[in-house]
């Protein structure tokens, strides 16, 4: 643009010696300038050039609108822009197989920025980053239910629940919950899957705290639930064989299991505490999710204390379950006793998890930890199919926010 004000005042020059050429002709109007507007990715995609975005110029005296779509560099360059206020509008949207390339998942998205004044006096240039609604959820990265190797003590299970979009995402609020345990012997069918239940039947429901916006999440974190919020390696009432550290440096919840009025659970002070929204048995003494194994689920609901209780189809047991709708289930993961365990056997429907996974027996130590898929921008992008003989693997030294 430079070149060209040069070479309109060389012209300007170069008439002014043949007719004169003041500043008062008013068929020259006004000044006009260029201007580059750079659009690039959120810093979650990696960053990166946007091309083919929509870029909208306007001017906030005349309301004109002057568009244009960003080339192969990420560059809207505008020209003949008057002097003045504008707003800048940009948006893109990315069909499912740009953002399966840019993100990690195959979801159509919309991005978008808005720049409310923009003002032009001269040539210039700009950049935009783009902002997204999010793409993906959270996922259940890690399950550590089987117990400490050599040892009858389970109290060091934990349930971590991962970022997997491409934007902050906020905890508070999430719920989930465990099904009945699951079980080693070959007849221990779970009722609610036997009589056909396409929804998930959950012996506990727990909630983490907050206001809404009280546990921020970066893409790319997690949120670790302790059984107990402990070092259970080193505490003494810990037990020496366990795998985890589940202190207040790696717990950000713990279950303080007071449902229980003998309850010899420990609070632990530094480590915030779920809210219990239902316990199928008053009895136990802290959350249990069974070293067999269980289905978890994770969740969101604006009132978990309202959702329906059935009884198991076909027990003789009063205890409920809590009945979760699928339209309301986030991640589902149906942890099984061992590898002979057969769909029948399932405690979760094959619609919330189409597979299930095992670590293959009790007290070995070891978790089901989410595969990592690919990495964007420094990001872990877990792999998703809803199947978790697929997306799971078994882990020998469980890794609460590790890998
Ligand atoms: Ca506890
Ligand atoms: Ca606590």
């Amino acid at each position: 643009m430079k070149n060209k004000i040069h070479f309109l005042l060389s012209v300007c020059i170069a008439v002014a010696v043949l007719t004169g050429c003041s500043s008062d002709d008013s068929s020259s109007g006004p000044d006009t300038f260029g201007y580059d507007i750079h659009i690039e990715y959120p810093e979650s995609y990696g960053g990166g050039v946007v091309a083919n975005a929509s870029v909208v110029l306007k001017n906030l005296s005349t309301n004109i609108e002057t568009s244009m779509t960003t080339d192969e560099d990420g560059v809207a360059a505008f020209t003949e822009i008057a002097p003045g206020n504008y707003s800048v509008t940009v948006s893109r949207t990315l069909s499912a197989t740009e953002a399966e390339v840019l993100t990690g998942i195959g979801a159509e998205v919309f991005l978008n920025a808005t720049l409310s004044q923009l003002q032009i006096l001269a040539d210039g240039a700009t950049t935009i980053q783009l902002e997204g609604s999010a793409v993906g959820d959270w996922v259940i990265k890690e399950f550590y239910y089987s117990g400490a190797p050599d040892s009858y003590y389970f109290y060091d299970g934990f349930i971590e629940i991962y970022n997997n979009s491409t934007d902050v995402q906020y905890a508070d609020g999430l719920l989930f919950g465990t099904t009945k345990s699951a079980s080693s012997s070959s007849t221990s069918f779970y009722g609610f899957i036997t009589e056909g239940y396409e929804d998930a039947f959950l012996a506990y429901v727990m909630q983490i705290p907050g206001n809404g916006t009280d546990y921020p999440v970066e893409p790319g974190a997690s949120v670790v639930i302790a059984i107990d919020g402990i070092d259970h390696k080193d505490d003494p009432n810990g037990n020496a064989n366990s795998p985890v550290n589940l202190g207040p440096d790696v717990a950000d919840f713990e279950v303080y299991f007071y449902a229980n009025p003998n309850t010899p659970d420990t609070d632990s002070p530094d480590v915030p505490n779920v809210e219990i929204i239902y316990s199928y048995s008053t009895t136990v003494f802290d959350y249990l999710p069974g070293v067999f194994g269980s289905g978890l689920v994770i969740f969101r609901h604006d009132n978990p204390g309202e959702l329906e209780r059935l009884t198991e189809p076909g027990s003789t047991s009063s205890r409920e379950f809590v009945r979760v709708p699928k339209a309301y289930v986030v991640d589902a993961l149906d942890a099984v006793a061992n590898s002979s365990v057969t769909p029948e056997l399932k405690r979760l429907p094959t619609n919330l998890d189409a597979g299930m996974n095992t670590v293959g027996g009790s007290y070995t130590g070891t978790s089901l930890r989410r595969k990592v898929k690919q990495e964007i921008g420094g990001r872990k992008v877990l792999l998703d199919t809803n199947n978790s003989a697929t997306d799971f693997e078994v882990n020998n030294s469980p890794s609460p926010k590790g890998w």
